[in-house]
């Protein structure tokens, strides 16, 4: 039987849940217990805190797990990362103080940034010869700076809410993360298979979730950049917006440019972008 590690609640529990359930694998019980056994698929289910995730990887307590892929590099691990799985996706950023000016990472010199990522920070850092002192703390990062303990913080983003409630804002993004399969180095053959099945499965759920529906308001001027960027099944949808000079544009984009896609939007000044997940899609 194959073990995996998933988070025993927070943001990753769903979304594994989720995704094993789509691979159809049933359990039977929830994270209420330490672990679960799969009725219909030769897999063990354990439920742990995220950060322990790695170790437990490591020491082969359990043969694959589901984990940030920044907790995956934080903890640096010797251990494989099997597949990217398209979910809990957020970035590590340094952000400073609004007022703050900053041109480039320059300006964080001699400045005590705080952080739970300590270990990716100081790489970092190190690659781009900055002296900034890291300041490690255990959590509540987005305070530090409007409490006097640091002047920047390292920490995840994903909508950039809790930076502006802080008076915070991104100027280093330094990892674009999202949930991992990572897996021991040393399973057994018949573990080997029992995982090959498991990402026959999971490459199968994902190829058809690989596309998002994506909605925004473009000023006309840079729609031929925008139609360029975003080619749609055919090409996206244009529609005039009761604002003069501006449009909506719909399209599909493909979850592994996503990234990508977005940084060119918004150079192409695309604003109120809405990413709607596709349920099915049938070309
Ligand atoms: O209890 P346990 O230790 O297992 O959980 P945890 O509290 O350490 O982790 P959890 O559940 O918060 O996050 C698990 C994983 O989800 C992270 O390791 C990331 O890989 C991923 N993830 C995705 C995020 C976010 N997005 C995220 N936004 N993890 C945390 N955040 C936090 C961030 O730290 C900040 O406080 O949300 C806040 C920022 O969010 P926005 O939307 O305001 O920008
Ligand atoms: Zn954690």
């Amino acid at each position: 039987m194959l073990k995996i590690a998933i988070q025993k609640s927070g943001r990753l529990y769903e979304d594994s849940i989720k995704l094993l359930k789509e691979c159809g694998i049933q359990l039977n019980n929830g994270n209420k217990q330490l672990k679960t056994v799969a009725e219909n698929f030769p897999l063990e289910v354990y439920f742990l805190r995220d950060d322990d995730i790695p170790q437990y990887v490591f020491d082969g307590v359990a043969d694959i797990g589901i984990v940030g892929e920044n907790v995956l590099l934080e903890k640096a691990k010797d251990i494989d990362l099997v597949y990217r799985l398209g979910f809990g996706k957020c970035k590590l950023s340094i952000a400073v103080p609004k007022a703050m000016q900053y041109k480039s990472i320059d300006d964080l010199k001699g400045l005590k940034i705080a952080t739970t990522y300590s270990n990716i920070l100081q790489k970092y850092l190190k690659e781009k010869n900055s002296d900034a002192e890291i300041h490690e703390i255990s959590g509540s990062v987005e305070i530090a700076p409007g409490i006097g303990l640091a002047d920047a913080i390292c920490d995840l983003v994903s909508s950039g809410s809790t930076l502006f409630t802080n008076g915070l804002k991104e100027v280093e993004v330094i990892l674009k993360s999202e949930a991992v399969l990572t897996a021991n180095k040393n399973l057994t053959e018949e573990n080997k298979n029992i995982l090959e099945k498991l990402l026959l499965r999971i490459n199968a759920v994902k190829t058809a979730k690989n596309n998002k529906y994506i909605i925004l308001n473009a000023p006309n001027h840079q729609l031929q950049n925008i139609e360029n960027v975003l080619p749609g099944m055919k090409s996206p949808t244009v529609t005039p917006l009761a604002t003069e000079g501006w449009s909506s544009v719909q399209s599909v984009v493909n979850e592994n440019d996503f990234w990508e896609v977005i940084e060119k939007l918004k150079q192409f000044e695309a604003e109120g972008i809405l990413v709607i997940p596709i349920e099915k899609m049938i070309v």
